[in-house]
């Protein structure tokens, strides 16, 4: 068995590489970018993991449903709210269902394995935690949440730091450890290591699980060179004071992961990563397309699992 921990549009892709090899493959999916619009609870994760996997998602922006119409959020606008999250009409059905669910009593790991189901998707989605846990930037201009930060406000403002809201006392899913526990290789997905994956790994039952299964996790380099392969990962790397590089990444994995896989062109990284105890693997680690996704994928499970 495979567990990936995957969050944004970075993970999608390696996420579907994986899922059109083999179906023994679980993926958990960061909830720390949950967000509260209209009475509704958006999951941007979980939906671009549960998207990408039906063959729904918009490649193009890296989330949300392709050719997705926008007539809900023109009447929103009409009647005088907020529109800068934007949201399609298909997506809506997802929020709007999701939170009457909610509100039914259902847990966000049981709606997500049944939105799976509907969407004809065998790979399990597991959410992280079924309890909040929200991601708060911190910046020059107050403490907001992450889409706020990134969306309304264009990640302009300076970012002093980061948060987990919630994370000391968050349970982590137990079908997340026990997938991690069962698993023969542990994929850290090319996220952001502070926003996608930062979440996830801060919940102490899910980094114990993984420092206990170190030999078996490698992470995939969200990072060539000095460049985020998408998003503002450098900027958070930075306000955090971790050196944006594949360097500063294998720094942050440092205590739950002994492989790491960098693009060819940080090769010159390679020695000061290998000192943190980390094995060191080189691929071409952009994926552009799907062929570039199945083969990053075949080759980690090629040099990784048994
Ligand atoms: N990202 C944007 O940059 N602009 C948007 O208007 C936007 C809407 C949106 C709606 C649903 C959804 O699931 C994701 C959406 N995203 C949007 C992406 C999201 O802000 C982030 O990329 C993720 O939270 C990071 O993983």
């Amino acid at each position: 068995m495979i567990t990936i921990l995957a969050g944004g549009s970075g993970s999608v892709k390696l996420v579907r590489g994986f899922a059109s090899q083999r179906s023994d493959v679980n993926v958990v999916t960061n909830v720390g970018d949950n967000y509260w619009l209209y009475g509704m609870y958006v999951c941007p994760d979980i939906d671009t993991i549960t998207y990408g996997l039906a063959d729904l998602l918009d490649h193009d922006k890296g989330w949300g449903i392709k050719k997705d119409t926008f007539g809900f959020l023109r009447q929103m606008e009409i009647f005088g709210e907020e529109t800068w999250f934007r949201i399609g009409d298909r997506d809506t059905a997802t929020h709007l269902t999701r939170t009457n669910m909610l509100k039914n009593g259902k847990s966000l790991s049981d709606i997500t394995k049944w939105m799976a189901e509907k969407f004809s998707i065998e790979i399990k989605i597991i959410p992280v935690t079924d309890t909040a846990v929200e991601t708060r930037i911190i910046t020059d201009k107050g403490d907001m949440h992450l889409q706020e930060f990134w969306v309304k406000h264009r990640g302009m403002d300076e970012v002093k730091g980061i948060e987990y809201q919630g994370v000391e006392k968050a349970r982590p899913n137990p079908d997340a450890v026990n997938a991690i526990h069962d698993s023969n290789l542990i994929v850290i997905a090319p996220g952001n290591p502070l926003t996608s994956i930062g979440p996830m790994i801060a919940l102490k039952g899910i980094r114990k699980e993984l420092s206990k299964k170190k030999n078996k996790v490698v992470a995939v380099s969200p990072i060539i060179g000095n460049s985020p392969v998408s998003g503002p990962t450098g900027k958070y790397m930075e306000a955090a004071g971790i050196e944006v590089s594949v360097l500063g990444v294998a720094k942050m994995y440092a205590d739950i992961c002994s492989n790491i896989i960098i693009d060819t062109k940080d090769r010159a990284k390679a020695k000061e990563i290998e000192a943190l105890n980390i094995n060191v693997h080189e691929s071409k680690i952009k994926m552009t397309n799907k062929q570039s996704e199945d083969a990053l994928a075949a080759s980690i499970i090629k040099q990784y699992y048994s």
